[in-house]
């Protein structure tokens, strides 16, 4: 296949390695334009550091940085190797620096790269330079090391060219050329213009690296994307170096600690800092380059920054004790407010892509991506979703709300985080309307989407007095209270309101909206009005977009329980040409409760002039009623497994229901319950999470999601792929539980077999009422068989847990049903 007519922009690590890979899977007409000269164009590409550490908390950016080493280790330009495979070495000085490599060593055997742990002795066998009193112990990645971008960029764009790629330096975009679609009413690229001229083009691929917000500006995008400056010094020669004739032998350090990262350079020292304040730089204040030397990404070094960084180098690295700071720059480089790159097609202009706020680490991963992506139409090697450019909720594309996560998540780039880390300013930000509630009654909140949600509540305090709630270790205790349990028992024996007004709600209306819900899932939704069901939206590949509930309130109106923003973008993007079906979010103007427990029917019913009986709404059933003066629609089900339901409202009469229903709960015992009872009641249950649980990578029948998939109900996106995933499932969704009670997980962790890692834990969480430790893992097929015992690795520690038959809880559905309990 020939393809579209492609122009990338910007001949950094990213545009480069996209031309490669485009051009290799057989794509022919594609030009890649920069402002400057290659391959030393200017951007943060041109003064990278290139230190490749691979470890990283998520799955898919250490898979983008393997990649990323595996194809620069084996090329070169002229005999010059692109990638310097020295190894990567994270230093602890601190006791819980130290405890923290070890998580991060599960991360890496999670994620399929080998590591060790290294005593002080070992540090120093590998870095001579490192004093041995300042450490604790480090972190060993014998396949890490150093990146030469600007080599890698030529090395690339010479395979490119080689298949016909046209490389067009010292062209200045000015715009981007878009056409309007009456019919559709949507725009596509068409062209892009720079200073030489026209380029006509299908796909526009903006890898413009800090520029990418002004270019993607061109075609009315806006990218939440921040440079930002980071101060990388060198030293003059070291002389413990001396006479080293090689560019580097030993391993790229990392002393996170201090915010610091050393490589060599023959006999000096480079040496990045992220101790600093942050610097921040508007995007259109960036110039292009220009005649002078100094590249426009490339700030004058501001010493005053570097103070403590220097005096903490020579304490680490004695040996540059006899050495100067000799030259420093204030990189530039792209932050985003989540620390993942920005990837995808615009939701507004057809064919004008992005790959931005990708660093030198994941280029290479990243441009295969993209390609796959681009040529296959899903990227089958990377689960993408989290680096999705249309990930973002609109309040997270304010340019003030940008600013403020990019400067923290630079300030935090090197913090030991703990998963549940409460998010930093601007907040509050989106509250539901119960939110003054929750507040009275001492609602610790964590941030969701945007919105405050509680984790618990420390009015439940009380309800200490009835139940003994085990404690978990001293890392997941964190962000955790005692009350979670006690908020978990109390549902499943009483009744309890869950604020779920951050699940993303989507309505899809006209009269095409059946038929277009048919073809995006798997089960049949074109059921009567009134019905509610649990299905898959399934890219087509067979790999998992989303899982989502599809309520029929009208003939031509359903609205869809959704996971976040990309489910919005899915739906948007599939829309047919017609106008017959139109997909609004919903989710700001409305709220949502759930009211659930074995007492719940006793709060509602007296409430309502509806019939919410098991004959009145079944499980799994939608209506309208009134609860109280307020206007309710209900859906019977219960991601909490208990009988009940999520009621809507609107958000104006929204504290008039979490009212109503709070003081007719309370006779009966009735609490408010978070989001930390929430997630341990959802895993006894065994429902997945999409994004934790299962992603793009995963398909139906591995996820344990098989029964939500009706191929027999006619076509829909995925089908085709499934039959062939249907036959061979490897790995498996798998419930695993731990007897020890201190011993509660957190996710990420990996799984041993005796010695062997064989897969990793996805959520994890203590089940107060099956009174044993969850956690949900993916494993090999052979080893998913109940009774199998297997060992999770958590910090240093083996802990012993068991495959179990799931779902723990309730497996007959009797609660939820609301038919009399099985003796327990
Ligand atoms: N409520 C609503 N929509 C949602 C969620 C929700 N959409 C996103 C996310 N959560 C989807 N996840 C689930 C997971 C499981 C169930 C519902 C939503 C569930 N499963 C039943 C089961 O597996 O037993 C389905 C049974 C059936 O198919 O009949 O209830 O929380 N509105």
């Amino acid at each position: 296949m020939a393809g579209p007519r492609v122009v990338i922009i910007g001949a950094g690590v990213v545009g480069a390695a996209l031309a490669d890979e485009l051009s290799l899977r057989g794509w022919t007409g594609i030009t890649v334009v920069d402002q400057g000269p290659v391959p030393v164009t200017g951007g943060s590409s041109s003064h990278a550091p290139g230190l490749v550490f691979q470890a990283n908390p998520s799955k898919t950016m250490t898979e983008l940085a393997r990649y990323t080493v595996e194809k620069l280790a084996a090329l070169d330009v002229d005999g010059e190797p692109c990638f310097l495979q020295v190894g990567g070495l994270e230093l602890a000085t601190t006791p819980e620096r130290l405890t923290d490599l070890r998580r991060r060593h599960g991360w890496l055997t999670s994620w399929g790269v080998e590591g060790r742990l290294v005593d002080p002795d070992g540090c120093v066998a590998l870095h001579p330079l490192v004093d041995r009193d300042r450490i604790l112990g480090g972190l060993l990645v014998p396949t890490d090391g150093l990146a030469k971008s600007v080599l890698a960029v030529e090395a690339q764009l010479r395979d490119a060219r080689a298949r016909g790629v046209r490389v067009l330096d010292r062209h200045q975009v000015l715009d981007v050329r878009t056409e309007a679609d009456d019919t559709t009413g949507t725009d596509r690229v068409t062209a892009v213009v720079t200073d030489h001229g026209e380029i006509p083009a299908d796909v526009v691929v903006c890898c413009a690296g800090i520029w990418g917000p002004k270019v993607a500006g061109m075609a009315g995008m806006r990218l939440p994307l921040t440079p930002l400056a980071h101060q990388l010094a060198w030293t003059g020669p070291v002389p413990a170096l001396a006479g080293q004739t090689v560019e580097a032998v030993r391993p790229v350090l990392r002393h996170q600690e201090a915010d610091l990262y050393y490589r060599e350079c023959f006999d000096r020292l480079g040496i990045g800092s992220y101790g600093h304040r942050p610097m921040p730089v508007p995007a259109d204040d960036i110039a292009p380059p220009d005649s002078s030397p100094r590249m426009p990404s490339v700030l004058p070094f501001t010493a005053d920054d570097f103070t403590d960084a220097w005096a903490e180098t020579r304490s680490l690295l004695p040996a540059t004790r006899d050495a100067k700071i000799e030259e420093g720059i204030n990189g530039l480089f792209s932050f985003t407010t989540d620390g993942m790159p920005l990837l995808g097609e615009s939701p507004d202009v057809k064919g004008f892509w992005v790959a931005e706020a990708v660093w030198v680490t994941h280029s290479a991963g990243v441009g295969r991506a993209m390609a796959e992506w681009l040529v296959d139409g899903h990227c089958s090697s990377f689960d993408l979703h989290a680096c999705d450019v249309n990930r973002f909720e609109p309040h997270q594309l304010a340019p003030a709300y940008v600013l403020a996560r990019s400067c923290r998540n630079f300030a935090e780039v090197y913090d030991i985080l703990h998963p549940l880390q409460p998010a930093g300013a601007p907040r509050p930000l989106r509250t539901s309307p119960f939110h003054v509630r929750q507040r009275e009654l001492g609602a610790v909140f964590l941030e969701a989407a945007g919105w405050e949600r509680p984790q618990w509540y420390d009015a439940n305090e009380p309800l200490l007095e009835r139940w003994d709630i085990p404690a978990p270790g001293e890392w997941a205790a964190r962000m955790w209270s005692p009350v979670v349990g006690a908020e978990a028992l109390a549902t499943r024996q009483g009744v309890a309101l869950y604020d779920m007004s951050a699940l993303k709600r989507l309505e899809v209306s006209g009269r095409g909206a059946a038929a277009f819900l048919q073809r995006l899932t798997t089960s049949d939704v074109d059921k009567p009005v009134g019905s509610v069901t649990y299905t898959l939206m399934l890219d087509e590949g067979g790999g998992i977009r989303s899982d989502v509930t599809v309520a029929r309130l009208a003939r031509h109106r359903f609205q869809i329980g959704a996971n976040g923003n990309l489910d919005l973008d899915w739906l948007t993007r599939h829309l047919p040409d017609d106008g017959s079906v139109t997909v609004r979010d919903v989710t700001a103007g409305t709220c949502c409760i759930g009211l659930w427990g074995p007492k719940a029917r006793e709060v509602l019913q007296p409430l309502a002039d509806a019939d919410f009986s098991n004959e009145g709404l079944p499980y799994f059933r939608a209506r309208s009623a009134h609860i109280g003066a307020v206007p309710v629609t209900a859906l019977r089900l219960s991601y909490v497994g208990e009988l009940g339901w999520e009621l809507y409202t609107t958000a104006d009469t929204g504290l008039k229901l979490w009212d109503t229903l709070w003081e007719a709960a309370r006779p009966h015992g009735g609490v408010a319950a978070g989001r930390g009872a929430f997630n341990s009641l959802r895993l006894e249950k065994g429902y997945r999470s999409f994004g934790t649980d299962m992603g793009h990578e995963h398909d139906p029948y591995e996820a344990g999601l098989g029964f939500a998939v009706k191929p027999g109900k006619g076509d829909f996106i995925g089908r085709a792929a499934l039959e062939r995933r249907a036959a061979d499932v490897r790995r498996r969704l798998t419930c695993l539980t731990i007897d020890d009670p201190a011993a509660v997980v957190m996710g990420k962790e990996p799984v041993y077999d005796g010695d062997r890692p064989v897969g990793h834990v996805t959520s994890a969480a203590y089940g107060y009422t099956v009174g044993k430790g969850i956690a949900y893992a993916w494993l090999p097929a052979r080893l998913a068989t109940p009774g199998r015992a297997l060992h999770i690795g958590y910090f240093d520690r083996r802990i012993a847990a068991v495959v179990a038959a799931e779902p723990l809880f309730d497996p007959r559905m009797r609660r939820l049903r609301g038919l009399p309990q099985d003796a327990r």
